[in-house]
């Protein structure tokens, strides 16, 4: 209780004075201790910070979490880019850190309608694929990369994005060659590789209702095929008022009545848009435009209260289902790393993380600590 109170004070101290205070408490917080009993805490690592290029992030993830994803370098076009090339140095290196880390190690993504080389859905003229080639590629695809890392890496985004918004299937490539069947045959195959691993379905956008009763149909549909899908992962590219904190639960309790729920991709986005984007379309592009990169000189404290707010009410969230949840997830792990610094608008500075640029905690990182450790108490 008395080590509460003190937490509670240094943490209003550093929200009021800044980084100076961080440092300090950044040494006796450990986001993994603080959330032992409820769920994994982790982050995505880049290819630097996979493959010991990084080790000030190191230092962070090795203190603070307990759980890891690979932000790309499992993705077909980086492990597997030619039929016969198979590219597994980094993926190794991933492995072999979250093993030293005793962490529990994540597996992104088996399928996907992005970063497939394009060789995959055509036949050796370059002539669209047949359904019957396309999932043999799929399954052999499976069947290399989840069976190398058989009994090491613990749970796989096997299909990830296959809805619209609207619910419906997406026209990807792999739908519209295979139909149904590319999803029946990935979680199939997938536990055939590895029948201990945990297995996926992840997508954005899944707080939205017509998208959430779309995840539901989905999973069903597998499960009803006697398919194991273990959890659903909701990606958290959100923003700072959008979803609403009831919006996020409704989907919690929802998808907790199929198996586990994730929150895969956790960043808040900051900065300005010129549209009502939401979510992680990567295709859904604009072009540079200095008025809406704002904060190049630094985060206004005004905003990094909000964030640290934001960031407070939706851990608060989390702790309340920590039954129904079994992970969550940060996409990346300082400000430098994220992909809000390109997307959607290329070349921003960008602050969606709890930590900056410096690899100090952000205000946000004591704002969750104690908004947990009240509920706790
Ligand atoms: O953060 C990833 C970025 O570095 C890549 O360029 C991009 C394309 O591969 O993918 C980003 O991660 C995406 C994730 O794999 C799936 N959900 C949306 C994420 C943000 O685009």
């Amino acid at each position: 209780m008395r080590k509460n109170r003190i937490l509670v004070a240094a943490g209003v101290a550093l929200a009021t004075f800044g980084s100076v205070a961080s440092t300090n408490l950044a040494e006796e917080t450990s986001l993994k201790k603080i959330f032992k009993d409820d769920f994994y805490i982790g982050a995505a690592l880049n290819h630097r910070q996979a493959t010991g290029q990084d080790p000030k992030a190191e230092a962070i993830i090795a203190q603070h979490f307990s759980t890891i994803s690979p932000e790309n370098l499992l993705k077909w076009e980086s492990v597997h880019p030619q039929p016969t090339t198979f590219n597994y140095k980094p993926a190794d290196a991933y492995v072999a850190l979250g093993k030293k880390h005793k962490q529990f190690i994540v597996g992104h993504a088996l399928v996907w309608h992005q970063q497939t080389p394009k060789w995959v859905f055509e036949d050796e003229a370059g002539q669209p694929a047949i359904k019957e080639q396309l999932l043999k590629r799929q399954t052999e695809h499976i069947m290399a990369v989840a069976g190398r890392y058989k009994g090491q890496i613990n749970g796989w985004d096997v299909v990830n994005e296959a809805l619209n918004d609207d619910g419906t299937m997406r026209q990807s490539k792999w739908y519209k060659i295979a139909g149904d069947d590319f999803l029946a045959n990935a979680y199939q195959t997938a536990q055939k590789a590895d029948p201990k691993a945990e297995l996926y379905y992840n997508d954005y956008n899944l707080w939205k209702p017509a998208k959430r009763d779309g995840a539901i149909k989905l999973v069903k549909s597998l499960q009803a095929k006697g398919l194991k899908v273990t959890g659903i992962g909701m990606q958290g590219h959100w923003g700072l008022e959008s979803p609403s904190i009831q919006q996020i639960e409704e989907s919690i309790v929802a998808f907790s009545k199929l198996g586990n729920v994730m929150i895969t991709e956790l960043d808040i986005d900051v900065l300005p848009n010129p549209s009502n984007r939401a979510g992680a379309d990567i295709d859904a592009t604009f072009e540079f435009d200095q008025k809406y990169n704002v904060y190049t000189n630094g985060l206004p404290n005004e905003v990094q209260q909000k964030l640290a707010k934001r960031y407070a009410d939706i851990f608060t969230l989390f702790h309340k289902h920590r039954d129904k949840i079994t992970r969550v997830t940060f996409w990346g792990v300082t400000d430098a790393d994220s992909w809000l610094n390109d997307w959607p608008i290329k070349g921003r500075t960008s602050y969606p993380l709890i930590f900056d640029r410096n690899y100090q905690p952000k205000p946000a990182l004591q704002a969750i600590v104690q908004a947990v450790k009240k509920e706790k108490s």
